[in-house]
């Protein structure tokens, strides 16, 4: 087909394709996610309902696109790690964004429901979404240790600051104040000398955040099943699935990551 004098105009377009090699990450976050959480009545610090729609919304990404070997979320945020060997859409940066923010997007609004039942949703929520290559697992564990200990670092804070308010009493200003240049065993002091709470024993997803891998599971399923000259009898089948599993663990050592070997591929 002849082209059309219009068609120069393609070559405007430029060049975003993601350098070999490198894990590809794609990190999303929660549009004025404050006010949305004011708005919503989130629970403070953390919302179990708010948090298990991120992770379904999360699970919705993985299991309608291609090649996402990771992903690790928390707080208003979700990352996607797509397999450094991965072609999908030529590995272009600008499709691969977006078709995570839709998808993710769509989903936490198709799922609204289940998780906050009669609670309107009062606006559409956006997310927006970045790009970064990663040319080592040492860089992506890194990466990934960043997300977590970020986890960390806000919850502890969070968790400190909402007990002195809502237990101890406190105004957010005087919590705040009372905060100011603490160091996080003095934090950890705080809850335990006055509230008798031991952080380490507060529940692993706000402390962990959430981490989405693929893991084979047996399946066995009773089918009927005819052979020839035979009456129809009902067999076990079993079948090995891929199911998208969800670990609220630490992911900074290395434990994790001898015990799911698959999920990087080698350096070398
Ligand atoms: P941004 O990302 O620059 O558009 O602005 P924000 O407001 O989304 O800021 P960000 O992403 O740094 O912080 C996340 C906000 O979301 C933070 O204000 C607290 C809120 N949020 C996230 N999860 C929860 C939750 O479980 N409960 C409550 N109450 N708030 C939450
Ligand atoms: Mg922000
Ligand atoms: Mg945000
Ligand atoms: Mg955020
Ligand atoms: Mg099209």
């Amino acid at each position: 087909m002849a082209k059309s004098k219009f068609e120069y105009v393609r070559n405007f377009e430029t060049d975003d394709t993601c350098l070999r090699n490198c894990y590809i990450v794609v990190r999303l976050d929660g549009r004025n996610f404050h006010k949305f959480a004011e708005q919503h009545k989130f629970t403070k610090p953390n919302d179990n309902r708010a948090l298990g729609l991120m992770t379904r919304s999360a699970r919705s990404v993985m299991e309608e696109l291609e090649d996402i070997v990771i992903a690790y979320g928390q707080s208003d945020e979700f990352s996607f790690v797509f397999k450094r060997t991965s072609t999908w859409f030529k590995r272009r940066a600008s499709k691969l964004m977006t078709h995570v923010a839709s998808q993710f997007s769509s989903s936490y609004v198709f799922y609204w429901k289940e998780f906050f039942g009669e609670q309107p949703l009062l606006y559409p929520p956006g997310f927006d979404g970045r790009v970064v290559l990663y040319p080592s697992n040492r860089n992506l564990k890194d990466y990934l240790s960043w997300r977590q200990a970020d986890c960390h670092i806000n919850n502890l804070y969070n968790t400190v600051f909402w007990t002195l308010v809502q237990k101890g009493g406190l105004t957010t200003a005087q919590a705040e104040d009372r905060l100011k240049g603490t160091l996080a065993a003095d934090k950890n002091e705080i809850l335990f000398a006055e509230f008798d709470i031991n952080y380490n024993n507060e529940s692993p997803l706000h402390r962990k955040g959430t981490t989405l891998i693929w893991e084979k599971r047996d399946e066995t399923v009773i089918k009927r099943m005819k052979l020839p000259n035979e009456e129809e009898k009902e067999v076990p089948v079993t079948r090995s699935r891929r199911k998208v599993q969800a670990y609220h663990c630490d992911i900074i050592g290395d434990q994790f990551w001898e015990e799911h070997t698959d999920i990087l591929e080698d350096d070398s």
